[in-house]
C-alpha cells in the first residue's frame, strides 16, 4: 500500500514543530510546507520539506499533490495589524482550501484558537466546559480571523463534501510553565496534541466539526465531548505544574476565555 501523505503548513512554528517528531509514524510522510527555513529531513525521517507561502496559489497547489491529509498550522499565531491578517490567516487559508479541493484532499484540519471565542465569560462556563460549536466571540483581529477560518472550513465541507475539522486550540506548548497561570487552564500537551491530531486525521466520515484541543486538565473551561466523539483522550493535566505557577502573577483578563488578548491593544503584534 502507498504511503499515507500529509501535509502540514506551517511546520516550523511552534506547534508544527512539536508535532514534526510525534506524526512521524511507518507509512507516513510528512510535507511539511513553511516559509521560513526548516531542519533537514534526519536520516530514516520519511519528511519532504518544502519552502513556500500559504497565500501563494502556485505553490500550494504543488504541496498539494499526491496529499492524502492536510494539517493547516500557517500563519500568524498572534495578534498582528488587520491587513497582515487579512492577508496570511484568512486569505491564506482560502488559498489553502482550495488547493486541497482541487487536489481531492479529502480530510482538512485547521488550526483555530481559543481567541475566536475570547469574549466568552469564565463565570458562565457551562458544566462539562464551553461547548466546540459556539459562535464566535473573537478577542483580536486575530481571534476574528480564526472565526473566518472556522467558516471557510464548514463552506468547504458543505459546497465540496470535504471532511474538515477546526481545532479551538488552547495553548499547544512544551510545558505550561511559559504560560504562566492561565495555562493551567488552557494548556495543549505536546502529546495530547498529537493524540489530537491522529484521532482527526483517523475518525471516520467527521463530516465539519468544531472541536476544542486541550489537555483534561483540572481547571480546563472547556468542553471535551467533541474531541471525544472523534475518538482523542487526552492522558495529560496542567495540574502538576500548579505547584510551579503559584506564586506567578495572573495575567489580565481573567474574567474572560481569551484572558490577556481581550485587555491587548488591537491590531498590534504582541
Ligand atoms: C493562541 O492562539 C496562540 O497561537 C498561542 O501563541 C497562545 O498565545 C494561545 O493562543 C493562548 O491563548 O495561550
Amino acid at each position: 500500500m502507498a504511503d499515507q501523505r500529509v501535509l502540514i503548513t506551517g511546520s516550523a512554528g511552534i506547534v508544527g514543530t512539536l508535532m514534526r517528531p510525534r506524526l512521524a509514524k511507518a507509512g507516513r510522510v510528512l510535507r511539511l510546507l513553511d516559509l521560513a527555513e526548516q531542519t533537514p529531513a534526519a536520516d530514516g525521517e520519511a519528511v519532504e520539506i518544502v519552502t513556500g507561502s500559504v497565500t501563494d496559489p502556485d505553490a500550494m497547489a504543488k504541496a498539494c499533490e499526491g496529499v492524502d491529509a492536510l494539517i493547516h498550522l500557517g500563519g500568524h499565531s498572534r495578534e498582528n495589524s488587520w491587513e497582515a491578517t487579512l492577508d496570511v490567516n484568512i486569505n491564506g487559508t482560502q488559498v489553502v482550501l482550495d488547493a486541497a479541493q482541487k487536489a481531492g484532499i479529502q480530510r482538512v484540519i485547521l488550526a483555530s484558537s481559543n481567541h475566536s471565542v475570547g469574549f466568552r465569560r469564565v463565570d458562565e462556563t457551562p458544566e462539562g466546559g464551553h461547548p466546540a460549536d459556539s459562535s464566535p466571540r473573537p478577542d483580536t483581529y486575530y481571534g476574528v480571523s480564526k472565526a473566518a477560518i472556522e467558516a471557510l472550513g464548514s463552506l468547504y465541507h458543505d459546497r465540496f463534501g470535504m471532511d474538515v475539522i477546526a481545532i479551538r486550540i488552547g495553548s499547544c506548548f512544551e510545558s505550561p510553565l511559559v504560560l504562566g497561570p492561565r495555562g493551567l487552564v488552557t494548556w495543549l500537551s505536546p502529546d495530547d496534541g498529537a493524540r489530537l491530531f491522529e484521532a482527526c486525521l483517523s475518525a471516520p466520515s467527521p463530516g465539519y466539526k468544531l472541536i476544542w484541543g486541550v489537555s483534561d486538565n483540572t481547571r480546563r473551561l472547556y468542553s471535551l465531548t467533541e474531541a471525544e466523539s472523534l475518538g482523542y483522550k487526552s492522558l495529560d493535566n496542567a495540574e502538576v505544574y500548579a505547584e510551579q505557577l503559584k506564586d506567578k502573577p495572573l495575567p489580565s483578563g481573567g474574567e474572560w476565555l481569551g484572558g490577556p488578548f481581550c485587555t491587548a491593544p488591537l491590531g498590534h503584534f504582541n
